[in-house]
């Protein structure tokens, strides 16, 4: 069966026809951050489509899919979909990298020990790669709720947050948020956010939870695109008219299926 309280499973395959559409409307260059050209990326594709599978099935995929990706140096943006693929992915990126920071926007914390009875869901992928060491702890966490973010620029919290993380690696998830909540994040304050991740040491991010059932206009696939792209665009090395990215970069596309079947 499927498991509709995220994005559902057939939510990522729609994303990606979306996105593949919102793409063509999103900007072809980013002038507050990289002038007038377009970032050099290896590629936009749809790389996996997971059988029916259980989570942990899923995940072992999306690990060793991740695995070959980043072993060249790829740094991948992923796009979802259910929030349970950052685990596998952060799995991956611990081989390589080792523990990382993590810049997690989110209406939810996702850090529950377990979701309907479940260690894997996308309720608890934060919690699964604290344990096993994927994020590194030692350079602190914190948590800024919703309601203090409220009629304010997040520019200046951003500049918090490249002090806090330094120049080691970081991962960014960006969740649009598949399980609605009012009181959230403008789009203008998700732009300062990952605007604001440029100087980082980013090793892969992904935008996840775009949920078509709830996206009746395709809205939210428009913002999440936008905002895919501006992650694009703050990754190191990447100053738009500079072609020496070359097939580095890639956005990614992990297809998930949830829970048990
Ligand atoms: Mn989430």
């Amino acid at each position: 069966m499927n498991f509709l309280i995220g994005a559902s499973a057939f939510s990522s395959r729609i994303f990606s026809r979306k996105f593949s559409t919102c793409r063509v409307l999103a900007k072809t260059f980013n002038e507050p951050l990289s002038g007038n050209d377009m970032p050099r990326a290896g590629g936009i594709a749809s790389m996996m489509r997971l059988p029916i599978q259980t989570n942990t099935e899923a995940c072992q995929d999306i690990k060793n899919h991740f695995l070959k990706l980043i072993q060249n140096g790829c740094k991948p943006l992923a796009l979802g979909g259910d929030h349970t693929m950052t685990y596998p992915i952060l799995q991956a990126i611990k081989e390589k990298y080792g523990p990382v920071g993590l810049v997690h926007i989110d209406a939810h914390a996702d850090t529950s020990d377990t979701m309907l009875g479940e260690k894997i869901a996308h309720g608890t992928p934060f919690r699964r790669a604290f344990e096993e060491g994927c994020l590194d702890g030692n350079r602190g966490f914190r948590v800024i709720r919703a309601d203090e973010c409220w009629h304010k620029s997040l520019t200046p919290l951003m500049s918090e947050v490249r002090e806090m993380m330094g120049d080691k690696p970081v991962y960014i998830s960006f969740d649009i948020d598949g399980t609605p909540e009012i009181g959230g994040l403008t789009s203008i304050q998700g732009l300062e956010i990952v605007r604001g991740c440029k100087g980082l040491n980013i090793v892969g991010g992904d935008l996840v939870e775009v949920s078509p059932p709830y996206d009746t206009t395709g809205t939210t696939a428009l913002v999440g695109a936008n905002l895919l792209f501006e992650m694009l665009c703050v990754l190191p090395g990447v100053k738009g008219s500079t072609p020496a990215l070359g097939p580095i970069v890639g956005v990614v596309s992990p297809f998930k299926l949830m829970l048990k079947i």
